[in-house]
């Protein structure tokens, strides 16, 4: 079994940002506190799956194993709706993706016991290039979606930690059934309840079994470039803000929900 992933706290928003392109992730500890943890996780356990809106419910009893996915949760309950701009983790978005970036998703995904390997993929490659020119220092490729993990247990192996390939946002493809970049192998995120993994759509990754007798919570927020839109299911009309929420929303909160200043296409 390869070493967990190096989790470094980077102390600025600089080298965050730096982190975050170079290594493909950065590392924040100790965003949440318990309190907001066990709030997050009770809530998210109430939260009844809309099949309209592509969340998922599976139970151990029906399916074999409990995987519930609740997609556009900033609309659900006002809970969620601060995590569209959590201070320490905006900062960094909004400085790899503009001052205009949006939201264009944010889940709630509970993983029980039973959950399989999920296979080594990337969420999101843009731009499929050669390596050669993918290590020419004159490509810097620009990070067009970001995931933000909220981790809201303590993650051991067997609770089915995401593993990364370290690099492997360098290749310029998604992994076309490889287990491993250039010898490097997909490592553990080993991090604590409250702690976040920010992480470019390039990396290849994947959510590993559970292999405990415990149910796996995580929060995650995409993030994208202003031209990149959200993604709130159901579509054509039917997916509708809370007027409640909305009424919350700060100004910030309603352009990251795609309140933005017109631009080309609009
Ligand atoms: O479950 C995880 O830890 C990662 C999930 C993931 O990468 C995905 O579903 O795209
Ligand atoms: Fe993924």
């Amino acid at each position: 079994m390869p070493d967990p992933l190096p989790l470094v706290a980077f102390p600025d928003l600089t080298s965050r940002v730096e982190a975050l392109e170079r290594d493909g992730y950065v590392y924040l500890p100790k965003v949440l506190d318990t309190e907001k943890i066990a709030l997050l996780r009770s809530r998210m356990d109430t939260l009844e799956s809309l099949p309209e809106s592509y969340d998922r419910h599976d139970t151990p009893e029906h399916h074999g194993f409990l995987n519930k996915c609740i997609n556009n949760t900033f609309n659900r309950d006002a809970l969620f709706l601060p995590f569209l701009d959590w201070p320490g983790v905006i900062e960094i978005e909004e400085a790899v993706h503009g001052a205009d970036c949006h939201v264009i998703g944010m889940t709630a995904w509970l993983t029980g016991p039973g959950r399989p390997d999920q296979s080594l993929h990337a969420d999101w490659v843009a731009v499929t290039l050669p390596e050669d020119v993918m290590t020419d220092p004159r490509i810097k490729i620009p990070l067009f979606i970001t995931t933000a993990h909220y981790y809201l247990d303590d993650l051991y192996e067997a609770l089915g930690p995401t593993q990364f390939v370290p690099g492997s946002h360098q290749s310029g493809r998604r992994p076309e059934g490889e287990t491993e970049w250039h010898g490097a192998k997909p490592q553990s995120i080993l991090c604590r309840a409250g702690d976040v993994v920010i992480f470019r759509s390039e990396v290849w990754h994947r959510g590993t079994a559970n292999t405990s007798r415990q149910t796996r919570y995580l929060l995650q927020v995409h993030y994208a470039n202003r031209m990149i839109t959200q993604k709130y299911p159901p579509y054509l009309n039917r997916f509708q803000f809370d007027p409640g929420i909305l009424a919350q929303a700060t100004p910030r909160q309603r352009r990251l929900m795609g309140e933005h200043r017109k631009g080309s296409y609009d």
